[in-house]
């Protein structure tokens, strides 16, 4: 019979749609999924890199995390855990603006309704999340603590503001994060982004960049993701050198250098276009060549300027330098491919053992000074360490020695020291945006500041160091907001459209933004009410999206928490969360930002752990059928679940993506592939349940009858254990499937081997789990059912078959212990009939014994 004429007269057909609805109502109802604060048994943490909540919805891709973590969780449950397995919306920022300029809702009103759809869509799926902890980044009650974290950092002088170029990008039009623009285009939209001087609220996250590099030794990340961490911080060990400049004895230029070893090979410098002295040391002959070099360079990117493949370009200054050690008169040039923001904007060119120098140097004829050998007398240019040559007394010496040498000979006369640079930059953590935190930060006059009795006022001031800004000759002072005044509000305005000229549009609420604040209380009012009372104006720029998602984690241990940002008691039960899950693209973004946050809320004790994550994990993108990343532009090419379920079912669906390959990997989506597991949780179903009376009579209620079955069930079980600890999933499914061969291939199935298959079918495909579960008699629900042990000697096979042959015939096949030897085979087979019958009157002159196969008796 036909699959399809079988499930054409059964009553007993799988129908996801009937008994999908059915188990999400029940685990709704008995809170399946909420996470108990105080608890005996142990804890078990696992978490989603929350979404923004959009509009459009999720597709098939937003959703592989997602299921991965809640099989996890499943797992984790049936295992004795109290698990954790929260889900919030990352709700504040321009995603969620975008959609609300697009359809003219507020952003508070479609984040309301985008959250509802999400939190269907992810019912739909089966996800089993903790609801009573959802957190949302622009609820005040959470936003109160996102403020109250950046106080502490303005507090602690680690936030300031800054008038400097920054990323700004007309479409947008905001200031964007270095992190945030991506190859000179915006990261959210892919929108030009151009360098624009704006005063600025920056993070001192430079201050954490050697912890944030150094402690990733101590946690479980994919490797990449770590690289990307190191590069991005970019730590480099050099020096910083002095020169002196021929005919301008009071100024110094001094560079950067990773090789003070090749310092003997100097036969140019090369300074950056925005440096200082560019303009002054120029010589009258070179001025105008210089200054149209530089006014050029200003239009460029720091991209383009440095973009590896492309010519080097420079102009000679006229100017020469001095180099300390050889007293050699060197060439100072301006170069755009030298920036003015890394180390010192300045450096020594050494043609003979730098790449970029050697093309430089060729094109504009300059002398090439090899100062290391080679082991070869390898060709120019010798990037490697070597024996020195051509250094004075120091010729000889090996390159790496010298390098720590030269610098301390140089720093004695007092023309060098030993320098760390990083190509991190500190945080820029202001946007020109309404849909964001607003900064609790007023801005008063010089005068006023002066005023404050530092003892006796609940205002925040930076502990060392003010924050100020100058504007039309005055000059304006920052000051927080009480701790406890907070949340400060986000007003609702009228038009929060962003305005051209990089002004928030908080900055039209008027009423908002002048206030009068009493200097001791920090209470602020519309009117002046006392002698403590002064003018002041709130800082009208937002925080970016990143600043909720820094810290989100922590408020799923106490969501309802108060006093504080989090609940030290629960903190102390649940720790970090143990896993947590989601897209490769925030290795640099959401990852570092939140580690830095992490790490100032250790040093001022709000945590206890110094970092976050400890085990992090990237799920791969799940392509389109085309082998094309799934796009709104191509809409043929985004398969939803509202388009796989209703014919499927979401445990086919969440089967699926799981059985598609490795979860780290990227890969295509398959109409093919969602067939395949469909018939394997339809054979599942049949199988266990009995679509007539010979398949329901095949469960018997005794011990498992079939010895291939109970080894391959115990096989299986520590399979998939491993499998889930370890999100392999495709191999789980993959022994999951054979199991059910085995199971169909046998007479009969045990009650208790069916069960244990249902419990591991069960974190995969929760429904059908809960559903065959009930069928089999199973109490309350599969998955506070004790996860099935395995036997390990259960997993050998106690039996062995032993051929026997007589003279050469087969004459019977023994079942046998499996380590039964050549004495106890030939022993049983005498009392086999067959044999017995041909050896009977016979001598046995010899016995052939292949252990646990073969016996053959030559009898004559
Ligand atoms: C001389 C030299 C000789 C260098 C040599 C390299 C090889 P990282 O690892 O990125 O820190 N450099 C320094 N400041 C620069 C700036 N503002 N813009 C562009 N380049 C700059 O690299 C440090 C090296 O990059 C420094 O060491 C300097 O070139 C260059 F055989 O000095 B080196």
């Amino acid at each position: 019979m036909s699959e399809k004429t079988t499930e054409k007269f059964s009553t007993f057909n799988y129908n996801p749609s009937e008994i999908e609805p059915k188990w999400q109502k029940k685990w709704v109802e008995t809170k399946a999924f909420e996470a108990k604060d105080s608890d005996t048994r142990p804890k078990y943490w696992v978490m989603d890199m929350f979404p923004y909540p959009s509009g459009v919805g999720m597709h098939v891709g937003h959703f592989e995390g997602y299921i991965a973590t809640d099989i996890v969780a499943r797992y984790k449950r049936a295992c004795g855990y109290n698990v954790l397995h929260p889900m919030g919306w990352d709700a504040f920022g321009l995603p969620a603006e975008h959609f609300a300029l697009k359809t003219g809702q507020h952003p508070s009103v479609s984040v309301e309704t985008n959250t509802k759809g999400f939190v269907e869509q992810l019912g739909v799926m089966g996800l089993g999340y903790d609801w009573s902890r959802v957190v949302n980044t622009t609820d005040p009650l959470y936003y109160r603590w996102t403020q109250w974290i950046f106080l502490k950092l303005f507090e602690k002088g680690l936030a300031y503001v800054d008038k400097r170029p920054v990323w700004w990008c007309p479409q947008l039009k905001t200031v964007l994060a270095n992190e945030e623009v991506i190859e000179g285009k915006s990261e959210v939209g892919g929108f030009p982004v151009e360098k624009k001087d704006m005063l600025q609220w920056v993070l001192r996250i430079t201050a954490y960049a050697d912890r944030l590099q150094n402690k990733l030794e101590t946690i479980d990340w994919p490797d990449s993701t770590k690289r990307m961490q190191i590069a991005w911080i970019g730590r480099s060990e050099g020096a910083e050198i002095n020169f002196d400049v021929e005919n301008y004895s009071s100024e110094k230029l001094t560079v950067y250098t990773t090789r003070p070893d090749t310092i003997f090979g100097v036969t140019f410098m090369v300074i950056a276009p925005e440096h200082p002295l560019a303009k002054k040391i120029t010589t009258a002959d070179k001025k105008a060549e210089v200054e149209n070099y530089i006014k050029a360079a200003a239009s460029k990117s720091e991209m383009e300027r440095t973009e590896l493949n492309k010519e080097k370009s420079g102009v000679f200054t006229g100017a020469y330098a001095i180099n300390p050690v050889s007293g050699r008169r060197v060439q100072i040039w301006v170069g755009d491919y030298v920036l003015g923001s890394y180390g010192t904007g300045a450096i020594i060119a050494v043609p003979a053992h730098d790449e970029r120098d050697y093309e430089f140097a060729k094109k504009n004829g300059i002398e090439i000074i090899p100062v290391i050998a080679g082991p070869n007398n390898e060709k120019l240019p010798y990037t490697e360490s070597g024996k020195m040559i051509n250094s004075d007394h120091y010729t000889g010496m090996n390159s790496e020695e010298f390098k720590k040498k030269i610098v301390e000979d140089l720093s004695k006369l007092d023309r060098a020291r030993p320098t760390v640079n990083y190509k991190l930059r500190d945080w820029l953590f202001s946007r020109q945006r309404y849909w964001g935190e607003p900064f609790p930060i007023l801005w008063i006059s010089e005068a006023d500041y002066r005023k404050i009795d530092r003892k006796n006022t609940k205002l925040v001031l930076p502990e060392k160091g003010d924050v100020s800004y100058e504007e039309n000759g005055k000059k304006f002072f920052a000051v927080g907001l009480p701790f406890d005044s907070l949340p400060l509000e986000l007003p609702k305005v009228e038009n929060y459209k962003p305005a051209d000229d990089g002004r928030s549009p908080l900055a039209n609420a008027k009423e908002w933004v002048n206030v009068v604040v009493n200097l001791e209380t920090g209470e602020t009012s519309s009117s002046a009410k006392c002698d403590k009372c002064v003018q002041a104006i709130r800082e009208t720029n937002t925080m970016p999206q990143w600043a909720g998602s820094c810290w989100y984690y922590l408020r799923y241990i106490s969501p309802n928490f108060q006093k504080g940002v989090v609940d030290p008691v629960a903190l102390k039960y649940w720790g970090m969360p143990d896993l947590y899950v989601g897209g490769a693209e925030h290795a640099v973004l959401h990852l570092l930002y939140a580690r830095f946050w992490h790490q100032f809320l250790f040093d001022i004790g709000v945590v206890t752990q110094p970092e976050p994550f400890p085990k992090v994990f990237h799920q791969g993108i799940i392509l389109g059928e085309d082998s094309q990343k799934m796009s709104k532009s191509r809409p043929q090419t985004v398969v939803t679940p509202e388009k796989i379920i209703p014919e499927y079912g979401a445990d086919t669906l969440r089967l699926y993506e799981m059985f598609m390959g490795p979860l780290e990997d990227m890969k295509p989506w398959s109409s093919k592939g969602i067939e395949g597991v469909s018939r394997f949780l339809k054979r599942s179903y049949r199988e266990f349940i009995g679509e007539d009376a010979r398949l329901a009579a095949k469960v018997k209620d005794a011990p498992e009858a079939n010895p291939e079955t109970e080894k391959l069930l115990h096989a299986t079980i520590k399979k998939v254990s491993s499998d889930f600890e370890n999100l392999r999933f495709n191999t789980a499914i993959s022994s999951l499937m054979i199991l059910l061969n085995q199971i169909q291939s046998a007479e009969t199935v045990s009650l208790s081997t069916a069960k244990s298959f249902v419990q591991l079918l069960a974190p995969l495909a929760p429904h059908i789990g809960e559903e065959l579960w009930e069928k089999l008699g199973g109490k309350s629900s599969v998955g506070e059912a004790p996860w099935p042990k395995y036997d390990e000697s259960k997993l050998v096979s106690s039996t062995v078959k032993i051929v026997v042959q007589v003279n050469g015939k087969l004459r019977a096949e023994l079942e046998l212990p499996t380590d039964v030897d050549e004495a106890g085979a030939l022993a049983a087979a005498k009392l086999h009939e067959k044999v017995a019958s041909q050896i009977l009157g016979k001598e046995i002159k010899k016995v052939i014994f292949v252990k646990g196969r073969l016996l053959n008796i030559v009898a004559v």
